[in-house]
């Protein structure tokens, strides 16, 4: 059955993963799976076809046969459960890898997304100088606290899993800003991520579409 997501017509970094299309190939790519990808514009986002299939008129959403689904931790869960590769067979093993996923969702995302806002829309607030140290120090227990259990391990679990995908994504959205250089043992885990084949074809697909140029995976 042909899988169909959505991506940005033309993405505002400019095609260099920091979209969340790029997780949802990534996962599809690991698993093996072909997919086609719809390109949307911000007006047709916003438009009824869309939000029929994603409510918040965001990309990326998934389709497949006739199932329609949004939000990327329910997107890779699917696909990650449906197809080999991304979630250890073992029970409880699985059941920690889908922790990760949403402790990347929901726990390490949520002060990497209040940095990036603060910075693109906050800054000429008189009260931005005061509040950004706050911000960044949140955001740096954050991660001291991911970095420490990392320890000296390559993944977060065992073999890389659906939970390092998830987390890997969530915070390479932190590479533009320099953060992720004073925590080493993250930048090196990211690094890692990255270097997957899997993760390679992904960001020459999104790459692709937005410099019309052929992908090269
Ligand atoms: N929780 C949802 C999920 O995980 O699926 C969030 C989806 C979401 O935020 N989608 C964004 C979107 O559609 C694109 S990824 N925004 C348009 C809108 O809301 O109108 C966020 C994003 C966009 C662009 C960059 N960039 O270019 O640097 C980085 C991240």
């Amino acid at each position: 059955m042909t899988i169909t997501i959505t991506a940005f017509e033309r993405s505002p970094d400019g095609g260099k993963g920091l979209a969340r299309d790029t997780r949802v190939r990534w996962a599809l790519e690991e698993v093996g799976q072909p997919y086609e990808v719809r390109l949307v514009s911000f007006r047709a986002m916003k438009e009824p076809a869309h939000r029929a299939v994603h409510p918040f008129g965001q990309i990326p959403t998934y389709e497949e046969g006739d199932l329609a689904l949004f939000e990327t931790g329910a997107i890779v869960l699917h696909i990650a459960g449906k197809h080999a590769g991304l979630l250890p067979d073992d029970a409880k093993a699985r059941a920690r890898a889908i922790t990760w996923m949403f402790a990347a969702l929901s726990t390490v995302e949520p002060p990497i997304l209040e940095l990036v806002t603060a910075r693109i829309l906050e800054r000429d607030k008189p009260w931005y100088a005061e509040r950004l140290p706050l911000v960044e120090a949140r955001l740096g227990d954050r991660l001291d606290q991911l970095s420490l259990r990392l320890g000296g391990a390559d993944w977060l679990d065992g073999a890389f899993s659906a939970g390092d995908l998830m987390m890997v994504s969530v915070l390479l959205r932190l590479r533009p800003s320099g953060i992720l250089d004073k925590h080493p043992s993250l930048a090196a885990y990211v690094g890692r991520g990255e270097a997957r084949p899997a993760y390679k074809r992904a960001f020459d697909a999104q790459l692709a579409v937005n410099t019309g140029k052929p992908s090269t995976g």
